[in-house]
């Protein structure tokens, strides 16, 4: 077991196993189960081409090989940045298969956040695709090779550089069968990373069996079956697409995946159309852009059925009109990569659909809403929600001392949201606790932000709100305090952040110059106080 993890206690972890929660299979047992059943049948569609659940499983037995070859070992940790396309699939199975652990990275990272998972993580390997939406990652490779003394290896997907080709390793056959290392299913397998609130992001360390039940409770939830297909629009390392129920879900269903490019209607409704797509999950933008966008088209979406929608809060309005405009049910989905995930069913009623987001995906989710004394409020109250429960991690990934803030002392994980729960059971989110700007599902931690603004020389302070967005939700501004009589524009504070090599999303909307920032009765900056500056002026995204 990979340390600095914390676990659920044995009797937890003993009734989840009893219950046939967790079945003791590993994602890498999965795969080769599914080629043995589904052979023939297409797993992955990704540009022209077609891979068969065979192919993938022997491919990623030959990269899996290739991997320890190289000398890659279990628990060795691998930094994973893939956009949508056939060797994210490859290479996560090939190191489930060897226990190596990916570390997901999204593609709108750099080298600020992947110098920082690659130290943090210790890893000894980075895969990367050549280069991606005009973006070279062979280039930011180097950058992050040459400050991270860990790093060994650098895999690419796509023309390799000085790097190593993913195709070749994938191609090369060894010359004798490798037996794989052993693996248990309650090992972890992988590293997700947390939206964050505090100044990095937090590591979250998922196992084999807790993940495998979320899909599979998703996918029962969800009907996904062998006849299904999904899009994937949004990035799949992100643990929407990823497992709610996602690409991996639909691989434990026998089903189809298709990927996206990108989630543009000019992408993505050509391939719905020809691929007989039935299901797929977007973030609130990107269902606004695909309503506007499906009245100009002429393209065919009768085989979708069904719309997630979720990361963050999607508006009742807009709700509304997915049915009508689209011609498929809509899901609303709220879920965290920590675990907990909540669905309005799809047989519930029009006015649940649209007006909640849903109630947990299993009856063993334990979920309390609580006041700042962590007192239970009454029903139809809002409070912060806590939750525990079979795929819920009880940690991160060595983060004792936050891992004591972000956990009640039985296990219980603060998420951060303001919720109220009605009298069926379900949850409709209010606002957040935490110091994270949810701009249009991209989650950003208000500190990590900040310390970057403090770290420029004329910056004297800096806090980071958010301000309400008729198209994203909401939109970041810094508020700042020069230094003195020191002087900066806006435009070099956000040239400023690129240079650090912050994801474009975290670069502020706004900046806003203050003389002083509003105080708490304690004497902390109120950040409420500074939300209100926008309260009234809803902006409209450009
Ligand atoms: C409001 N806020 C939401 C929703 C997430 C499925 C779906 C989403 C995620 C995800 C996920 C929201 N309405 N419908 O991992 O498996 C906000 C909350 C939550 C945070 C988690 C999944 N759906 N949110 O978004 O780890 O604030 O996971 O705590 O990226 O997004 O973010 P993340």
């Amino acid at each position: 077991m990979l340390m600095h993890c914390p676990t659920w206690p044995e009797e937890f972890a003993a009734r989840y196993r009893a219950n046939g929660l967790w079945q003791g299979q590993t994602l890498g047992e999965m795969l080769a189960e599914r080629a043995v059943q589904q052979g023939d049948r297409i797993a992955v569609v990704s540009g022209e081409s077609r891979y068969s659940y065979l192919e993938l499983d022997q491919q990623a037995n030959r990269l899996a090989s290739s991997f320890l070859e190289i000398g890659l070992k279990p628990e060795d940790r691998v930094v994973v940045q893939l956009p949508n396309r056939y060797e994210f699939f490859t290479v996560i199975f090939a190191l489930f298969r060897i226990g190596a652990i990916p570390v997901f990275a999204l593609p709108l990272h750099r080298q600020s956040e992947i110098q920082y998972l690659c130290e943090w993580s210790e890893a000894v390997a980075y895969v990367i695709p050549d280069q991606e939406a005009g973006f070279d990652y062979r280039v930011l490779a180097e950058q992050v090779q040459s400050q991270v003394p860990t790093l060994q290896h650098i895999f690419v997907a796509g023309e390799p550089a000085a790097f190593h080709s993913l195709q070749r390793l994938s191609e090369h056959q060894s010359p004798s069968h490798i037996a794989w290392p052993p693996i248990k299913s309650n090992d972890v397998a992988f590293l997700q990373l947390s939206g964050g609130s505090t100044g990095l992001p937090k590591l979250i360390p998922r196992t084999h069996d807790d993940y495998i039940y979320s899909f599979r409770r998703s996918n029962e939830i969800c009907g996904l079956t062998e006849s299904s297909v999904y899009l994937a629009a949004l990035p799949v390392a992100h643990n929407f697409p990823l497992s709610s129920p996602g690409v991996l879900g639909t691989l434990y269903a026998g089903g189809k995946i298709v990927l996206a490019s990108s989630p543009s209607p000019d992408i993505a409704f050509p391939l719905i159309e020809k691929e007989h797509v039935t299901i797929t999950a977007l973030v609130p933008p990107l269902a606004l852009i695909w309503m506007e966008a499906a009245a100009s088209r002429a393209n065919d979406l009768s085989s979708l059925q069904v719309l997630q929608v979720g990361g963050a809060k999607f508006s009742e309005e807009a709700a509304r009109r997915v049915e009508p405009v689209l011609g498929c049910k809509l899901q609303q989905v709220y879920g965290m990569a920590e675990g907990l995930v909540n669905y309005t069913r799809l047989d519930d009623p029009e006015a649940t659909i649209v007006t909640t987001q849903g109630r947990p995906m299993s009856d063993w989710d334990e979920i309390r809403i609580v006041d700042e004394e962590d007192n239970d409020v009454p029903v139809g109250e809002v409070g912060e929600l806590l939750t525990r429960g079979p795929y819920t991690i009880r940690g991160y990934y060595r983060a004792e001392a936050h891992n004591a803030k972000a956990f009640t002392v039985d296990g219980f994980y603060r998420t951060g949201d303001l919720v109220k729960m009605n009298s069926e059971g379900y949850i409709v989110v209010d606002g957040r606790a935490k110091d994270q700007i949810n701009r249009g599902g991209d989650k950003i931690a208000a500190e990590e932000v900040e310390n970057h603004l403090l770290s420029h020389a004329s910056v004297f302070d800096a806090a980071l709100v958010s301000m309400p967005d008729s198209f994203l939700g909401e939109r970041s501004c810094a508020f700042i305090i020069v230094r003195g009589q020191m002087t900066v524009s806006a435009a070099e504070l956000k040239d400023y952040l690129r240079a650090r090599g912050l994801a474009p999303y975290k670069i502020p909307d706004r900046i806003q110059f203050v003389d002083t920032f509003p105080q708490t009765n304690v004497g902390k900056v109120s950040k409420k106080a500074l939300r209100e500056v926008f309260a009234t002026t809803v902006t409209n995204g450009t």
